[in-house]
């Protein structure tokens, strides 16, 4: 095994100034046991030792992305400027063998679960919101891509004492305008049903919004508008 921070150097460098300054590592076989059989590594990759979570916290990504090339492209311009860093960060110098895959990659009709990818990496833990959430960022935390690579690893660890919705009193349930969190568990149905007929959730997450962890990394207006509205897209609303 290598040192235990493999991206305090120039390749972690890079991923951050591109706005990943949320990365996590899984061995090979932790990740297996999470993702369904399309994206065992047997099938994509049988040379990975190990998996690079890019996540992403607060602002970084939207403000790299908006100054990029990608940010002009119709089309997903931010998984096309995702998979362009992802690839780089592939063919890195000393990454050995490597491949991207992307959060919104779907195989034989499926996606890998990256909320589970994240939280077995460290990057957070399940919140009342049903994202996960990071202890710095809070509830502003996407999870965007891997790099299954040949390279051996050092792992990030579960975050196992990181519980902060134990004893909130969960302002996130009194801003939601649906019922969404009114449950034990988030209800994603309810949330989309309000999504369709609640002007104020159209562009923006107000239970989001009143978490309690991460408030000064929150997104811009225009970056959680891009976002609501990309999500709109994918579940064929718009
Ligand atoms: C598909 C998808 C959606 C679909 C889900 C419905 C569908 N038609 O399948 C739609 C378009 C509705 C969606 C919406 C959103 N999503 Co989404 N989504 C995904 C995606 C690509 C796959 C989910 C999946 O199938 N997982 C695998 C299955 C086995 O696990 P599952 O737990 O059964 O999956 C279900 C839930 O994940 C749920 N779901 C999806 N997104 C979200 C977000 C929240 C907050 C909740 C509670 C549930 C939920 O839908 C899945 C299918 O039923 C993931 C990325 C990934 N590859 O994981 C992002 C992901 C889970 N989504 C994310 C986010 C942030 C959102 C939005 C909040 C974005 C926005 N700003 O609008 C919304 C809100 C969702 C809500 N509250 O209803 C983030 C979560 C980050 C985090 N910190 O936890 C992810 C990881 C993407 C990312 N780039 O970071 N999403
Ligand atoms: S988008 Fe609206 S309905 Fe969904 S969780 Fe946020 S506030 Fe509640
Ligand atoms: S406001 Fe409290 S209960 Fe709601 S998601 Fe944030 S930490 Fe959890």
């Amino acid at each position: 095994m290598e040192t235990p921070d493999p991206l305090a150097g120039a390749l972690g460098a890079f991923l951050r100034a591109a706005g990943f300054n949320a990365l996590g590592v899984l061995e090979a076989s932790r990740y297996d046991s999470l993702v369904p059989p399309p994206f065992r590594l047997g099938l994509l990759f049988p040379l990975a030792r190990s998996v690079l979570v890019l996540g992403s916290g607060g602002r970084a990504l939207f403000d790299a992305f908006v100054r990029s090339p990608e940010a002009s492209f119709t089309q997903d311009p931010l998984d096309a400027y995702t998979r362009r860093i992802a690839d780089a960060c592939a063919a890195w110098p000393g990454m050995g063998a490597a491949r991207s895959l992307l959060a919104t990659e779907c195989r034989s009709g499926v996606f890998a679960d990256f909320v589970a990818l994240g939280r077995a990496a460290g990057l957070g833990a399940p919140s009342r919101l049903g994202l996960l959430v990071h202890p710095e960022f809070g509830p502003w935390l996407s999870l965007r891509a891997l790099v299954l690579c040949e390279r051996d690893l050092f792992p990030t660890r579960e975050l196992e004492r990181f519980a902060p919705c134990e004893g909130c009193p969960a302002p996130c349930a009194d801003a939601c305008h649906g019922e969404a969190l009114a449950g034990p568990r988030f209800d994603t149905a309810a949330c989309l049903k309000t999504r369709l007929r609640e002007p104020a959730c159209k562009s923006r997450c107000d239970a989001r919004r009143a978490c309690v962890l991460g408030r000064e990394h929150g997104y811009s207006e225009r970056a959680e508008a891009h976002h609501m509205r990309a999500a709109r897209v994918l579940a064929g609303a718009d």
